[in-house]
């Protein structure tokens, strides 16, 4: 079975349903229902294998959400090509280092992106043709199509993960990976035919794309799908009666909180029946307040790009806060004795694009011969209830509004500026992000931190520049020149 297979049966079923109903950025609504999704899909298909995309493919979006990222996601499927997602607040390093490691046929954008994309040299566009949303609506309607059946094994996603290494790496996401991640959600989170899900979440990640839009399209649901996440239009939207379900990022729901206390706590949230969060911890005070103000205890779940969803706090039954739950069907979890949190299971990723030896150090075997993903997590299980609750990384991995920050890299990119020697970043709280990015610098004179600021956002994306800059004489080290990171001040 392939994606399109399971989206298949609700497209036979209701295929008159609206599938997708979009807020333009006029504040009107666009509705395409599952047949009408499908129509278009087909139509993509022929246009996308009309410019040379075969199966095996790779096509890489930088885009933002709207319609043509779910009809253009589909016509991959129907073309037996994969998705590589670009965050949009990706800059030139990030963007030419994906181009570069996924060579995809084409890249499809939207006309505001394309400045970003301008600020690429020729090289690092690697050939790339581009191509713009605004224009698939002229694509003809009656282009033949010769589709491909893709296999389950097959990659339908190839999602890049920022590394230890700097540089970010793809996970090889393939139609079962996600089969199972949505079939294990749709059981777990009692999903329903009658469910509109409010998306606001950016499809570009795992979190949006296969959790949100995946699983709501297997459900045969509504996806009432946002350009982005605004909390005075989430309020008055989860208070409007329609949406059902809500999936969100910590940040999310400390903007909500805020909003809602800002306001009156609008009757029509009664309608809502499940708020999910993830992707970062969700503070234990963001929780009870949530539940105070709209009597909603949030489901709190714990994923990651490569294994898609692992564990899930239950639909019935008590939902802890600080906790992230029990594995969903079909996955198991152990614990290393260091603590690390493996997983193993259907929806677990083969492996990460053209890297066989990052790909064999994420793995470990039992004794049974077993291959278990090392998450990087450490955990802890109540032995009682088996309940997990994370307990931080084995990597220096920051968490900021749900994003992943990876401090190497923007090392990398700080040392590169004249006058800095060295750098080491470090994650610190922060009320509404979680945490952010801070950096201690050895600098040979003065430097102009603003003008460092300046030269970071040109590079890579925004919520990974620094918010805090610190010069220091020299870096903590120990005996073999590691930076030990936590003998900086503050930490
Ligand atoms: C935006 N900014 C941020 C972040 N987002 N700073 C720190 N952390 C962030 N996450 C900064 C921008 O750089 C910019 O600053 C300023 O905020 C305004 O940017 P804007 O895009 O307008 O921000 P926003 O719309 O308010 O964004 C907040 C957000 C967004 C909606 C919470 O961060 C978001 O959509 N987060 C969701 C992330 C997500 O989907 N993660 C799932 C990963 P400046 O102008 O100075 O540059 S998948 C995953 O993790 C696994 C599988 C899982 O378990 O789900
Ligand atoms: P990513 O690589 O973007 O998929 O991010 C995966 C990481 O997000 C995981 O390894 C965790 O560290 C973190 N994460 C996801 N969900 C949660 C959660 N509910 N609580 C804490 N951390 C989480």
């Amino acid at each position: 079975m392939n994606l399109l297979d399971l989206f298949a049966i609700p497209l036979q079923e209701t295929p008159a349903k609206p599938a997708l109903r979009f807020r333009t950025e006029e504040g009107g609504t666009l509705d395409l229902s599952y047949a009408e999704l499908s129509v278009a899909a087909r139509r993509i298909a022929a246009g996308f294998a009309a410019r040379g995309v075969q199966p095996g493919d790779r096509v890489a979006f930088f885009l933002g959400n709207r319609p043509e990222f779910v009809t253009s996601l589909l016509a991959l499927f129907h073309l037996g090509a994969a998705l590589v997602p670009i965050n949009l607040a990706y800059r030139r390093r990030e963007i030419a280092h994906m181009l570069g490691d996924a060579s995809p046929r084409l890249l499809l954008t939207e006309r505001s992106q394309l400045p970003f994309l301008e600020e690429l040299e020729e090289a690092e566009k690697a050939g790339v043709e581009i191509v713009l949303a605004e224009d698939l609506a002229a694509w003809p309607a009656d282009a033949p199509l010769a589709p491909a059946r893709p296999d389950g094994g097959d990659l339908a996603l190839l999602l890049y993960t920022s590394g230890t290494t700097g540089k970010s790496k793809g996970a090889m996401i393939s139609h079962d990976n996600v089969l199972a991640t949505v079939t294990g959600l749709l059981a777990a989170w009692a999903w329903e035919a009658d469910d509109a899900l409010l998306l606001t979440l950016p499809l570009f990640h795992t979190h949006g794309l296969v959790v949100g839009l995946c699983t709501a399209l297997a459900a045969g649901a509504t996806v009432l799908l946002r350009r982005r996440f605004e909390a005075p239009a989430a309020v008055a939207d989860l208070g409007g009666g329609e949406p059902t379900l809500f999936f969100g990022v910590p940040t999310m729901y400390v903007r909500l909180v805020e909003e809602l206390r800002r306001g009156e706590v609008p009757a029509g949230l009664a309608r809502m029946r499940l708020f999910c969060s993830g992707s970062a911890p969700l503070a234990p005070e963001t929780f009870i307040a949530f539940r105070e103000l709209t009597g909603h205890a949030i489901l709190e779940r714990y994923g990651m790009t490569e294994t898609g969803m692992n564990l899930s706090n239950p639909y019935a039954g008590e939902r802890l806060p600080g906790t992230v739950g029990t594995p969903l069907p079909g996955v198991s979890a152990r614990l290393e004795e260091s603590g690390e949190l493996l997983v193993r299971g259907s929806n677990v990723f083969s492996g990460y694009w053209q890297a066989p030896e990052k790909t064999a150090e994420s793995f470990v075997h039992d004794e049974l011969g077993r291959r278990w993903f090392r998450t990087g997590d450490l955990a802890s299980r109540d032995p009682a209830t088996g309940v997990f609750t994370l307990l931080g990384r084995r990597h220096e991995l920051i968490l900021s509004g749900g994003f992943n920050v990876y401090p190497r890299e923007i090392e990398e990119v700080l040392t590169s500026f004249p006058g800095v020697r060295e750098a080491a970043v470090v994650g610190r709280k922060h009320p509404e992000w979680g945490e952010v990015p801070m950096a201690f610098l050895v600098t040979e004179g003065e430097i102009d931190v603003s003008a460092l600021i300046t030269f970071c956002k040109a590079r890579i994306a925004g919520f990974k520049v620094p918010r805090m800059f610190q010069v220091i004489e020299t870096l903590p080290r120990n005996a073999l020149g590691k930076v030990q990171k936590h003998l900086l001040p503050g930490g």
